[in-house]
């Protein structure tokens, strides 16, 4: 599972990611300086691991882990090949889901490719290029069904579902916020990967100044709060600069720099977190002396699946889950008080798993 960070080139991009996976490479200040896409692991931050970890004396704990890969800055005329637009919109493409990087902090000492700081007229550009893009794709498409359409009923049908997205888009509308209720355009239309089909978080990079009230102050800020709310997407305010200097201490440091900002989490940590959510993605835990450790899996898995996930023997040969959840757990102070009330829950092949359950499985190979 991989997100994108997208945006205008010298929007932040580069030192948000750089932040992310603490790589602390060097950005530059002109544009196209990210030629070739980084991706960086990144991991979840989850509170439930550390206490877990005290209550079982564990030492090693593995968090829940995502992909970010930086791609370089889109500029208009992106999708006519513009500033080797094509091949950054094919890096876009490869991701699940993006991270929509807005600028709106000013500097004079860092040039705006347009001239000046304006977010809502960014996030058009940058979509502008996608939706472009997603038309070329769709154009290329109905040439190749219309010649078979003429004898063809399902690809006919096809054809008529791909005109109505076609239609949807020119309307300068995203593929998201396309819907339908038949299962064979569902399929299709998944099978377009469309850019403008992916969901999308927002980062509105700001300065540090404005991280105190949440952006409120900034009218770019509440400028893409309205866009996004109107395509029901998040909106995270960020402070890309003060996130890489975060991103460089230590823990005991880093809650002392936050306290100082009036902050408990990061906006980084926010952000990581949306972006696991926005992928489906939930977390269950094993916890025990030797590990705790969580487990990424999608919102619906099943039990056996989510044992696969440890290994796949434990899918294989699953014969039952343990279950209790981390606040269960947490209310009743021990596994054996939680086991006495009868919180540990014994689940079957079809049990969906869900966020926080703790989990032993049972399994005969
Ligand atoms: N003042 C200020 N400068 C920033 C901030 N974030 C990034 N920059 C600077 O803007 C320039 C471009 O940033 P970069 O991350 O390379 O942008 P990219 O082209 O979108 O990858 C660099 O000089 C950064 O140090 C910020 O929050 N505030
Ligand atoms: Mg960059």
């Amino acid at each position: 599972m991989k997100l994108g960070i997208v945006g205008l080139p010298n929007v932040g991009k580069s030192t948000l990611f750089n932040s992310l996976t603490k790589a602390g490479a060097e950005s530059a200040n002109y544009p196209f300086c990210t030629i070739d896409p980084n991706v960086g692991v990144v991991t979840v931050p989850d509170k439930r691991l550390d206490v877990l970890g005290e209550m079982y004396h564990t030492k090693k704990i593995v968090p829940a882990a995502i992909e970010f890969v930086d791609i370089a800055g889109l500029v208009k005329g992106a999708s006519k090949g513009e500033g080797l637009g094509n091949q950054f919109l094919a890096n876009i493409r490869e991701v699940d889901a993006i991270v929509h990087v807005v600028r709106c902090f000013e500097d004079s000492n860092i040039v705006h490719v347009d001239g000046n700081i304006d977010p809502l007229r960014d996030i058009e550009t940058i979509n502008l290029e996608l939706v472009f893009s997603d038309l070329e794709i769709l154009e290329r498409r109905i040439a190749k069904t219309t010649k078979v359409a003429r004898n063809d009923k399902v690809a006919a049908k096809e054809l008529e579902l791909l005109e109505r997205i076609k239609a949807h888009l020119e309307d300068n509308k995203m593929a998201k916020s396309f819907t339908t209720d038949d299962e064979d355009e569902q399929e299709w239309l998944g099978s377009y990967n469309l850019l403008t089909a992916k969901p999308v978080i927002f980062a509105a990079n700001v300065t540090e100044d404005d991280l105190a009230d949440d952006g409120a102050s900034n009218a770019g800020v509440q400028a893409v709060r309205e866009y996004a709310a109107q395509e029901d997407c998040e909106v995270f305010v960020v402070c890309a600069q003060i996130e890489q200097e975060i991103a460089e201490l230590d823990d005991e440091e880093k809650k002392m720099f936050l306290e100082d900002l009036g902050l408990e989490e990061s906006g980084l940590e926010k952000l990581i977190k949306a972006s696991y959510h926005l992928l489906g993605l939930i977390s269950y835990l094993t916890a025990g002396e030797p590990e705790v450790r969580a487990w990424t899996i999608t919102r619906g898995t099943k039990a056996p699946q989510a044992a696969g996930k440890i290994h796949t023997d434990f899918e294989r040969g699953f014969i039952r889950a343990e279950v209790v959840s981390y606040d269960d757990l947490m209310a009743c102070g021990t596994h054996a008080a939680a086991k006495e009330k009868g919180l540990v829950r014994l689940e079957g092949k079809d049990y969906v798993v869900q966020d926080g359950d703790i989990i032993l499985f049972r399994f005969n190979v």
